[in-house]
């Protein structure tokens, strides 16, 4: 984006016209980051909770006190009391691996954020087939003849790069269809040429109904099996012999729509964008596996035009094997990660536990658990039960209201900043957003606050001064690869761990270069899952010139032409294409199986798919007598980034979102007009909130949005979704809960219409 800076302050932003990706197109969202930036509570000062209110403390004050107590609760309890909450936002995810580094240093892996919650399902399915959790299928929307969404409202969320462009483009194009699969008649469902409707939560009978189907015909890709995948026969039994059409009638999806997308998909080359329809559903982690299935069968996956496997420059983590006795599962309810993250719904369990290796002290950044986290009654009782919560925002949240601890952060538009969530294909992109407005008072870099707390609590040592000197020469010369490789030589005499060996990198190239952020983004591209994979030197990047190392050892290349991306990327504050990815290779490079073959069958979902018939099915969805509706508690729309930006008045003056919407026909039937304020119950607690009658919501259903009960400036905008949301209804697989299908009753309240 462009930001017209003037005084210091934010006044106009627009999209940036130079962006190669976007080229001068963004969201709503985005243009409304001023009022993010300027803001009625941003924090300015430490804060410490003194009785029942804050008082204002220095830096150093801050650091030791938490350091202090840190230590002694891990030396009372072990590394396991520590959790991490947060990092994996739209902003500042420079931050995490500071964050993780400092977690590491006391002793713990327990890292908590919304992959914990969105991906789990579908990393793990991934991992399961693909051998590698990182990298994961989204459409080549450019070579693509068909466009699925499934469970995805990309038109309004714009969940990812140029998500409504692309979707208009589509629908316009006579050559290109556009096929959405979704109950309600979404944004996006209007531009589609077509439109399935399955009943609420019903995606995986779908799926198994499709496969089936096609296995039946032979309409399967029998060469692309073959040839990619390892063991197709030993998924047939789940096919065979499956009574698609009874699946089909109980989706309530009619045989001949069904069997017309399955020609489409077995015809043309489609690639599948899906998203929090599946991922927040019922059995999701299942459903996401019989995706990946369904791209096999038809030999999609990760060819021209189809389901491709994204390349990422940054990685988020590293892969997690729940089957290694070495993974560390959670205490109480032995949850354990996917890549490297843990399920967000056990929080509260794993605090109110009675073992003595509970969590008791979570640090928390970039998050607002109390308002995105589900069960905000229960979590909200497990944060009283903390010996120790700190947590580092940019505003004061409901979360940081119950904290020992608030630490005031540099927003992303007052530091150098960048994102691991950019997907783009097959150019590959990458920025690092610079400062555009000087920082007040005393906020402070969030990874310079936890490289303070790492070292105050002894998980790293003071790199030498030497070492310091090295990379200012190396910043000065432009040869950071010396310092890199002097800074490798020094990890090992120190015997340094990997998660703290990207935080130690931080901190000294952070020194020189002035961002511990920005020297992370070098950092991490040097170790990119790209690297080595030849798609960056189809993008023209050769290492800068001559060098004595790259002479003396030329495997070392692969480093030495990263250095030259992450210098295309510092040279255009508007980002760069550092990267062109082609199909070919994408299995070579991504499937980390021996002879980079896919493998279909997993134990897990070999006994899940057994419950999946239509039979177990029709009575697993029928709606219990005292919660008839079913409600989204959650939907993302024009206005709202998560709770990113707190409702600010001016953001959305000219419409209130903070409404449940419900189909015509059900509100007449309960006697409700639009505009009436309603009860909404669930089994986990209540709301109450005016309703909107829409022609967008399926009967049955009624949806509101997630990103309410704020306080701004004193006074408090809606209620917080996730007063509705239980803790004890998630997949039983990997454990995302189940924001998309909550059973509740809409009770009137007896007041008029207004
Ligand atoms: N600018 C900006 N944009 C953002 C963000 C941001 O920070 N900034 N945040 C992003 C984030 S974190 C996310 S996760 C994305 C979310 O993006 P989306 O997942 O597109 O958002 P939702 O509004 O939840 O849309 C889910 C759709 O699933 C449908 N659905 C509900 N139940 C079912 C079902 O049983 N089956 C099927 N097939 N469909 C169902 C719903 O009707 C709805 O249309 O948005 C992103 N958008
Ligand atoms: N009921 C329900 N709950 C949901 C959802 C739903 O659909 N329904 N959606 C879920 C999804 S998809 C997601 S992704 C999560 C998101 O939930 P979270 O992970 O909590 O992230 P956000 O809500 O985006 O932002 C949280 C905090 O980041 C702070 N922040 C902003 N900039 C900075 C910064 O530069 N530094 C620091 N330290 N902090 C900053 C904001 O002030 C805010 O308090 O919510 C989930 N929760
Ligand atoms: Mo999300």
């Amino acid at each position: 984006m462009e930001m017209e800076v003037e005084d210091g302050k934010i006044i106009n932003v627009r999209p940036d016209k130079d962006n190669p990706i976007n080229k001068g197109y963004c969201c709503r969202k985005g243009r409304t980051a001023k009022y993010y930036q300027d803001n009625a509570d941003r924090l300015d000062y430490p804060l410490k909770k003194v009785g029942d209110h804050f008082e204002r403390i220095s830096w150093e004050q801050a650091i030791s006190e938490i350091a202090e107590r840190s230590l002694a609760i891990k030396k009372q309890y072990g590394g396991k009391s520590f959790a991490m909450v947060g990092g994996g936002n739209a902003a500042a995810q420079g931050e995490g691996p500071f964050a993780k580094a400092f977690l590491s240093g006391l002793g713990s892996c327990y890292w908590y954020n919304p992959i914990g919650v969105e991906f789990m399902g579908v990393y793990w399915s991934h991992g399961k087939i693909y051998g590698d959790q990182l990298h994961y299928t989204e459409p080549d929307d450019e070579n693509s003849e068909v466009l699925i969404y499934w469970g995805s409202n990309s038109y309004v969320a714009h969940n990812y790069v140029n998500g409504r462009r692309v979707i208009r483009e589509a629908s316009q194009n006579p050559d290109k269809l556009l096929i959405v699969v979704d109950p309600r008649l979404s944004e996006t469902a209007r531009m589609a040429d077509m439109h399935i409707q399955p009943r609420n939560g019903s995606d995986g009978l779908l799926l198994r109904g499709l496969i089936a189907l096609i296995i039946e015909r032979g309409w399967q890709n029998q060469a692309w099996l073959n040839e990619h995948a390892e063991d197709y026969a030993r998924i047939l039994p789940w096919f065979f012999g499956f009574d698609y059409r009874k699946a089909f009638e109980v989706c309530g999806v009619s045989y001949k729509q069904a069997e017309a997308f399955a020609r489409i998909l077995t015809t043309r080359r489609w690639g599948m964008h899906q998203d929090l329809g599946i991922y927040f559903n019922r059995n999701n982690t299942l459903t996401s596996y019989l995706c990946l299935i369904l791209q096999a069968v038809c030999g999609v996956a990760s060819e021209k035009g189809g389901a491709v496997l994204i390349p990422h420059v940054i990685a988020k983590s590293t892969t997690s094997d729940e089957n290694d006795p070495k993974t560390v599962r959670t205490v109480e309810t032995n949850s354990f990660p996917v890549l490297g993250f843990y399920p967000e719904v056990v929080l509260s369990n794993e605090i109110m536990s009675d073992k003595p290796e509970r969590t008791r002290a979570i640090f928390c950044t970039l998050s607002n658990p109390l308002r995105s986290y589900p069960d905000t009654n229960k979590l909200t009782e497990a944060f009283k039960k903390l010996d120790l919560l700190v947590v580092v925002d940019v505003v004061m949240t409901e979360t940081a209201e119950m904290a020992d601890y608030v630490l005031p952060a540099r927003s992303g538009y007052e530091g150098y900043d960048f994102q691991t969530f950019v997907f783009t294909y097959p150019d590959i992109y990458f920025s690092v957003k610079r400062p555009v407005v000087p920082s007040k008072a005393e906020r402070r870099d969030g990874a310079k606050i936890w490289l303070d707390l790492l070292m105050a609590t002894g998980g790293m040592k003071k790199p030498p001064k030497w070492l310091y000197d090295a990379a200012e020469k190396a910043v000065k010369s432009g040869d950071r690869m010396s310092f890199f490789f002097k800074a490798l030589a020094y990890m090992i005499s120190q015997n340094m761990n990997m998660d703290i060996f990207p935080a130690m990198l931080g901190e000294v190239m952070g020194e020189a270069m002035g961002s511990p952020v920005l020297a992370l983004a070098w950092a991490g591209m040097l170790i990119s899952p790209l690297a080595g994979t030849g798609q960056v030197e189809k993008a023209g990047i050769k290492p800068l010139g001559f060098h004595p190392v790259l002479e003396k050892m030329p495997k070392m290349k692969d480093f030495f032409v990263m250095d030259a991306a992450f210098q295309r990327v510092y040279e255009h504050p508007e980002g760069a294409i550092i990267g062109i990815a082609d199909t070919e290779t994408q299995l070579k490079n991504y499937v980390k199986y021996p002879g980079h073959k896919l493998h279909l069958w997993c134990e897990e979902i070999d006994r899940a798919i057994q419950e999946l018939t239509p039979e177990k099915e029709e009575a697993a969805l029928k709606l219990p007598k005292e919660y008839p509706f079913l409600l989204s508690s959650g939907r993302h729309s024009d206005g709202g980034v998560n709770n990113m930006m707190r409702n600010h008045p001016k953001m959305n003056a000219y419409r209130d979102y903070y409404k449940l919407s419900m189909n015509p026909a059900d509100a007449a039937a309960q006697n409700l007009a639009d505009g009436e304020t309603v009860r909404v119950v669930t089994k986990a607690g209540e709301i109450t909130i005016p309703i909107e009658v829409s022609k967008q919501i399926s009967e049955g259903y009624c949806m509101i949005p997630h990103y309410f009960g704020h306080t701004y400036n004193g006074k408090t905008y809606g209620m917080a979704a996730n007063l509705l949301v239980s803790r004890d209804e998630h997949d039983p697989i990997t454990g995302n809960a189940y924001f998309r299908y909550l059973p509740c009753r809409i009770e009137k309240l007896g007041g008029d219409a207004q």
